[in-house]
């Protein structure tokens, strides 16, 4: 019977762990709809109009979006470190950082000698190609973190109609659902 109960809570643990993770996007959604309707509003129906297809913005719509984020913010990181690769080994060398600084302003040395010891993280005094992605990555990333990618895939609960396409329809319905639904509304 103990044994029982055991395999059933193995079973079902990681269905309320799903569960859970769920209502939290659902609760931030609620939240950011009674927050600011209208701006929520303009923001969803900025997303259909720049990735929706024909039927409305689906998932891979709000990936592509997601994508195109962390790659723009990837490719502004990574530009600052190749614009320091004098020899173009796809390195960056603590001596190509030092000429680099030479040029920069006083201010710009600074940060340049940060964002190098930054990257460089098994400190061997250069930033090879392996750290030179991972800062790519963590710039995705902080451009456009997991929380907030799991907001934007949980638009899609607003999905009324079940077909996989978000319309601009129902995210207005959903907003004029939620109005005023708060406990705890702002004054
Ligand atoms: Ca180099
Ligand atoms: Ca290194």
């Amino acid at each position: 019977m103990a044994r029982a109960l055991v395999i059933l809570a193995l079973l079902v643990w990681p269905l309320a762990a799903m569960a859970q993770e769920t209502a939290t996007e659902a609760t931030a959604l609620q939240k950011a709809m009674q927050k600011d309707p209208e701006r929520f509003a303009g923001r969803v129906t900025d997303l259909i109009a720049g990735f929706g297809g024909p039927e409305g913005l689906t998932l891979a719509g709000i990936d592509e979006h997601i994508a195109l984020e962390r790659a723009a913010a990837r490719a502004s990181a990574l530009r600052r470190f190749l614009a320091m690769d004098l020899d173009a080994d796809g390195t960056v060398t603590r001596s190509e950082l030092q000429v680099s600084q030479r040029a920069a302003s006083s201010d710009a040395r600074g940060r340049m000698e940060r964002q190098f010891l930054a990257a460089d993280a098994d400190g061997d005094g250069r930033v090879d190609v392996a750290e030179l992605a991972a800062q790519g990555r963590l710039a995705g990333l902080r451009a456009l973190g997991e929380d907030e990618a799991g907001f934007l895939r949980g638009l899609m609960s607003l999905d009324a109609d079940g077909n996989g396409a978000l319309t601009g329809a129902e995210v207005a319905k959903a907003v004029v659902g939620q109005e005023g639904a708060g406990p705890e509304k702002a004054d």
